[in-house]
C-alpha cells in the first residue's frame, strides 16, 4: 500500500528543490501536480501500509533486499457513499498507466496448475512428476523504491498474470480455437483483483490460485538470481532469507520443497534441511479463527504434488514431535499441519511455524498472546523459535511527506536534519518543551494543518468546521473489534448531554469535531452498518442549531494512504480503542504520535509500548486490560453496564436517528449479555477518558507539551528500528552499500 510515490521519491533521492524549480520552469506547482497522482492500493489496511514502511526502511538503512508481490489490476476499491450507505467502486488504477513501474518482459516464469502426478522411473530410483493441466505466464513489473540519503534503491517485484503460449499450441491441436481464448481471459484474472477481506479468506479457489501464482513466480526468480552466481544448494541458506508476512505466502514451504526434491533432486532430508534455514515468519494476527485454512480438496485439485509435500513434512513432523511428547492425542491434533474435521484442512500457520527458524509477533502483547494462547503447543515445543519485533511507521512518509511544516520545526529545534534518518534523535525536543517560542511554533503548525484538514472536510462533505475545537479521530478499517461503535455511542452522549444543559454550561464545553473515516469490507455487515449510523448520527447532530460548533461529526470517505497524509498531521486527539487483545499491533497509532497527536486509548497492541516511552500521564488510556477480558465476557449478563450506555442503545433502537429496523440487529451486537466486545462495560472508563482529554484541551499550554512529548517519544516506533531488529535478529544480514 504505496500510496502515491511522487513526493516521496524526490525528497529521498535528495532532489526536492530542482525538481520544484524545473517543473517551476514548465509552468508547473509542484503541490499541484504531487495531488494529481493516484494512489497504489494494493492491500487492505494495516499490514500493507506497514510492508510499504518496511520497503522504504530496507532501501534506506541499505539492506539488499527484494519486495515480491501481486500487480492488482484493481487495487482495493473505492469507497463511495449514498445516502449514508458504502457502496464499492473498483479502482482501475492503471488507466493512464503507471509511471514508476518498468515492464520486465524478458523476466517472465511459467506458473502451472492442477493435472496430475505420476511416478517414474528415473535411473532405478522412482521419482514423482507433476503433470500439469494448465499453465500461465507471470511477468515482472519492477517497482523501484529509493532509500533517503543513500544511492541503495530496492525493488518491488510484483507479478502480472498473461496467458502462456502453450494455450496456442493446445488449441492448435485440438481445434478448439474458440475455448482456447476464453481460456486466455480466464488466466489474467488471476492477478485482477484484490481480495478486500482483510482477516479472513478462507477456502476461496481464486484466492488461493493468486497465492500460488505469486509463490511460484516469486520462487522461480530467486532461485534464477541465486544460480548465476553459486552452483551449490547448500549455499542457500547463507545467501537467501526469506520472509513470511503471514500466512498468504507460505506455500513458498512446499514449492521450494518441490523445487529442491523434484526439479534439482536433492533429496527430501538435503532439502529439508535447507528450507528449514532460510524462512523466517511474522503473524499479524490474534485470534486463531483469524488463522489462514486451506481445504485440503482444493489444494489437491489445484495443485496436487503440493498436497503430497504437505503431507510428507506432516508426517515427518508428527513423528518427530511423537518421540518429543508422546502419545498425547489431543497436542498431536491441535499441532498438526492438516486439520481433520468436516472441511479437512491445511493449516498454513502451523505450516509456517514448523519450516521457520523464527517465529514473530508485531508486538510484545501480541507475542505474549501468541506464546500463551495461539501457539502454546509450539512455544512450548521450540521457545528459542518465538521473538518480537515490534512494528513501526517511516518518518520519511509521515513526517517528511505529509507534514513538511512540522518536519521543517523539527529540523530547526533539533538543529539537525538527521532525525529523518535516525528517528531516536526525536528524543532531543524533550529539551526544548519548556521553550515558549518552540511551543508557539509547534502550535502554529498544528493550526495550519487544522486549516489544511478543514478545508478537505469542507469539500467532502460541506460541513464547516471550527478551528478552535478539538479534531478528534478515528480512521482506519471498520471492524466490530475497533470499536468505531464506541466512538459513535460517545458522540451520542455528548450530544445527549449538550441537549440537556442550559447556555451558561454549554459555554464551557470544548467544541469537538470528531473525524470518521475508514472502509468496511464489502460482505461485512454490521460495519456497514456502523457506516451508516454515523451518517444517519452526523446528520442529526450537525444540523441541530442548538449545537452549533459545540459538536460535529465528519465521516471521510475513501481512506487511503493520501488522505491519512492529510488527516494525520491536523488531529488533536486520535482514537485507537481497540477491545484489549485484539489488535495485534497497530501502526496508525504511531502515525499520529509522530504528528504530535494526543492519543486516547485502550493497553492493545503496540499502544503498551507506545506508554513504556511516553509515559501514562501523556496519554488517555481507558478499558479493560487484556488479562481482564476473557473474565469480563465470562461474566457477560451480569456486568454492570453504565446507565449512559443503555441510554445511548435506547436512542439509536428508538429511532432518534432514524432508520429504526435498519439499526436493531447492529444494536443486537452490544446488548448485555451478547457485548463480546465489551463496549458496555468499557462505556464508564471511556467517557472519562474523554473528560480528561477536554479537561487537557482547555489548558493549551498543558495540551501543547504533551503534543511535543509525544512526537518526542515515537522514535522507537520508526520502521527502521523494526527493520534493523530484523536484519540483526531474524535474517542475520548486514548493511550492504551500493558500490557507486
Ligand atoms: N489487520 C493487524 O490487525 C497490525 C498489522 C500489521 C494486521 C494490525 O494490528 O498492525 O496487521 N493484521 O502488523 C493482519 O493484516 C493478516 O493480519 C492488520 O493490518
Amino acid at each position: 500500500m504505496i500510496g502515491r510515490s511522487l513526493s516521496n521519491s524526490v525528497i529521498n533521492l535528495g532532489i526536492q528543490d530542482q525538481y520544484a524549480e524545473a517543473l517551476n520552469q514548465l509552468g508547473f506547482e509542484f503541490e499541484v501536480l504531487a495531488e494529481q497522482e493516484g494512489d497504489a492500493s494494493l492491500g487492505n489496511g494495516g499490514l500493507a501500509r506497514f510492508s510499504a514502511c518496511q520497503m522504504d526502511s530496507l532501501a534506506t538503512l541499505d539492506y539488499p533486499a527484494w519486495g515480491y508481490g501481486l500487480r492488482y489490476e484493481y487495487g482495493l476499491f473505492r469507497q463511495i457513499i449514498v445516502d449514508g450507505f458504502q457502496h464499492e467502486q473498483p479502482d482501475y488504477w492503471l488507466n493512464f498507466g503507471n509511471p514508476w513501474e518498468i515492464e520486465r518482459i524478458h523476466v517472465t516464469y511459467e506458473v502451472k496448475f492442477n493435472g496430475t502426478v505420476e511416478e517414474v522411473d528415473m535411473n532405478g530410483e522412482k521419482v514423482k512428476v507433476w503433470i500439469p493441466g494448465e499453465t500461465v505466464e507471470a511477468v515482472a513489473y519492477d517497482n523501484p523504491i529509493p532509500g533517503y540519503g543513500t544511492k541503495n534503491t530496492i525493488n518491488l517485484r510484483l507479478w502480472a498474470a498473461k496467458p502462456s503460449n502453450q494455450f496456442d499450441l493446445e488449441a492448435y491441436n485440438t481445434g478448439d480455437y474458440i475455448n482456447s481464448i476464453v481460456n486466455r481471459q480466464n488466466t489474467e484474472a488471476i492477478s485482477n483483483v484484490l481480495y478486500p477481506d482483510d482477516r479472513s479468506h478462507q477456502g476461496k479457489e481464486m484466492r488461493l490460485k493468486q497465492q500460488y501464482f505469486f509463490v511460484s513466480a516469486s520462487l522461480q526468480d530467486i532461485i534464477r538470481r541465486f544460480k548465476e552466481a553459486h552452483n551449490n544448494f547448500d549455499e542457500l541458506p547463507e545467501q537467501v532469507a526469506l520472509h513470511l508476512n503471514d500466512t498468504h505466502p507460505s506455500l513458498s514451504i512446499a514449492e521450494i520443497m518441490r523445487i529442491l526434491v523434484d526439479e534439482e533432486h536433492l533429496g527430501w532430508s538435503k532439502a529439508w534441511n535447507i528450507v528449514n534455514k532460510i524462512f523466517s515468519f511474522t503473524t499479524h494476527t490474534v485470534v486463531a479463527e483469524g488463522l489462514e485454512k486451506i481445504p485440503v480438496d482444493l489444494l489437491g485439485s489445484l495443485l496436487p504434488r503440493h498436497l503430497q509435500i504437505l503431507y510428507e513434512i506432516n508426517s515427518n513432523f508428527m513423528e518427530e514431535l511423537k518421540k518429543k511428547i508422546g502419545l498425547d492425542y489431543n497436542r498431536l491434533s491441535r499441532m498438526s499441519i492438516i486439520e481433520e474435521g468436516a472441511v479437512k484442512s491445511i493449516r498454513m500457520a502451523n505450516l509456517s511455524i514448523v519450516c521457520s527458524h523464527t517465529v514473530n509477533g508485531v508486538s510484545k502483547v501480541h507475542s505474549n498472546t501468541l506464546k500463551t494462547k495461539t501457539f502454546k503447543d509450539f512455544y512450548e515445543l521450540w521457545p528459542e523459535k518465538f521473538q518480537y519485533t515490534t512494528n513501526g511507521v517511516t518518518q520519511r512518509r509521515w513526517i517528511v511527506v505529509s507534514n513538511p511544516s512540522l518536519c521543517a520545526l523539527l529540523s530547526k529545534w533539533l538543529g539537525t536534519e538527521a532525525w529523518i534518518r535516525n528517528a531516536d534523535l526525536l528524543t532531543g525536543l524533550r529539551d526544548h518543551v519548556d521553550n515558549t517560542s518552540f511551543r508557539h511554533e509547534w502550535k502554529m503548525v498544528k493550526r495550519l494543518n487544522k486549516m489544511r484538514l478543514a478545508e478537505y472536510i469542507e469539500t467532502m462533505s460541506g460541513v464547516k468546521v471550527s478551528l478552535d475545537a478539538m479534531f478528534d479521530v478515528q480512521v482506519k478499517r471498520i471492524h466490530e473489534y475497533k470499536r468505531q461503535l464506541l466512538n459513535i455511542f460517545g458522540i451520542i452522549h455528548r450530544y445527549d448531554c449538550l441537549k440537556n444543559m442550559d447556555k451558561n454550561d454549554r459555554r464551557k464545553v470544548v467544541p469537538r469535531v470528531c473525524i470518521i473515516g475508514g472502509k468496511a469490507a464489502p460482505g461485512y455487515e454490521i460495519a456497514k452498518k456502523i457506516i451508516k449510523l454515523c451518517h444517519a448520527v452526523a446528520e442529526k447532530v450537525n444540523n441541530d442549531a442548538d449545537i452549533g460548533d459545540l459538536l460535529k461529526l465528519v465521516f471521510i470517505p475513501d481512506y487511503n494512504v493520501s488522505v491519512a497524509e492529510l488527516v494525520i498531521p491536523g488531529a488533536d486527539l486520535s482514537q485507537h480503542i481497540s477491545t484489549a487483545g485484539h489488535e495485534a499491533s497497530g501502526t496508525g497509532s504511531m502515525k499520529f504520535l509522530m504528528n504530535g497527536c494526543l492519543l486516547l486509548a485502550t493497553a492493545d497492541g503496540s499502544t503498551v509500548e507506545i506508554i513504556e516511552e511516553l509515559g501514562s500521564d501523556n496519554l488517555f488510556l481507558f478499558g479493560a486490560k487484556v488479562e481482564e477480558v476473557a473474565e469480563l465476557r465470562e461474566k457477560g449478563g451480569a456486568l454492570k453496564v453504565p446507565l449512559q450506555f443503555a441510554r445511548v442503545l435506547r436512542m439509536v433502537r428508538d429511532g432518534y436517528f432514524g432508520d429504526k429496523d435498519y439499526f436493531q440487529s447492529l444494536c443486537d451486537t452490544v446488548e448485555v449479555g451478547n457485548d463480546f466486545y465489551l463496549l458496555g462495560s468499557d462505556f464508564g472508563s471511556y467517557l472519562e477518558a474523554q473528560a480528561a482529554a477536554d479537561k487537557a484541551f482547555v489548558e493549551p499550554d498543558k495540551w501543547i507539551k504533551m503534543s511535543i512529548l509525544s512526537a518526542a517519544a515515537s522514535g522507537r516506533f520508526s520502521s527502521d528500528r523494526t527493520i534493523r531488529e530484523y536484519a540483526e535478529r531474524t535474517w542475520k544480514i548486514d548493511p550492504c552499500q551500493c558500490p557507486f
